[in-house]
């Protein structure tokens, strides 16, 4: 099993999409094993984004992930991460299909309501990062035979 970093970021909360967004993970069958709202410091928003330091747009995105709370989550599942990427949609709400989160909520990239790991190795560091161990639960949905072969 597979588990990734999922952040709901401060222009989905403040429009309301928390519900919406966590039925949309839990619906297509992944299980949520960590979850905190909380603020974040300038501290973990540049730890977070330390791929970015060189980016112009550096500096806009810690002050926004900064400005407001978020939903911090680790969700489970077989190819979760590759999966929840393609639930969340492109980088670019203007390219982001319909049907996926930044595709029907989104407008523009620098408000593009969620964040999802790229890759297994960024899923493991970015649970790390944002969760210790204590804040994630081992267990097993009772679908899970019927969401798996
Ligand atoms: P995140 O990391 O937020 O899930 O986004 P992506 O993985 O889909 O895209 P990314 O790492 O390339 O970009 C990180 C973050 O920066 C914002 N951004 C990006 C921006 O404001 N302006 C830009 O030109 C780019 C490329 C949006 C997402």
């Amino acid at each position: 099993m597979e588990r990734t970093f999922i952040m709901i970021k401060p222009d989905g909360v403040q429009r309301g999409l928390i519900g919406d967004i966590i039925s949309r993970f839990e619906t297509k069958g992944f299980s949520l094993v960590g979850m905190k709202f909380m603020s974040v410091s300038r501290e973990l928003a540049e730890k977070h984004y330390g791929v970015h330091k060189e980016r112009p747009f550096f500096g806009s995105l810690v002050d926004f992930i900064t400005s407001s709370p978020v939903v911090a989550m680790v969700w489970e599942g077989d190819s979760v991460v590759t999966s929840a990427r393609t639930l969340i949609g492109a980088t670019n709400p203007i390219t982001s299909a319909p049907g996926t989160i930044r595709g029907d909520y989104g407008v523009t990239i620098g408000r593009n309501i969620i964040h999802g790991s790229d890759a297994i190795e960024t899923a493991q560091s970015e649970i790390a990062l944002w969760f210790s161990e204590e804040e994630l639960a081992t267990w097993e949905s009772c679908a899970k035979s019927w969401l798996y072969e």
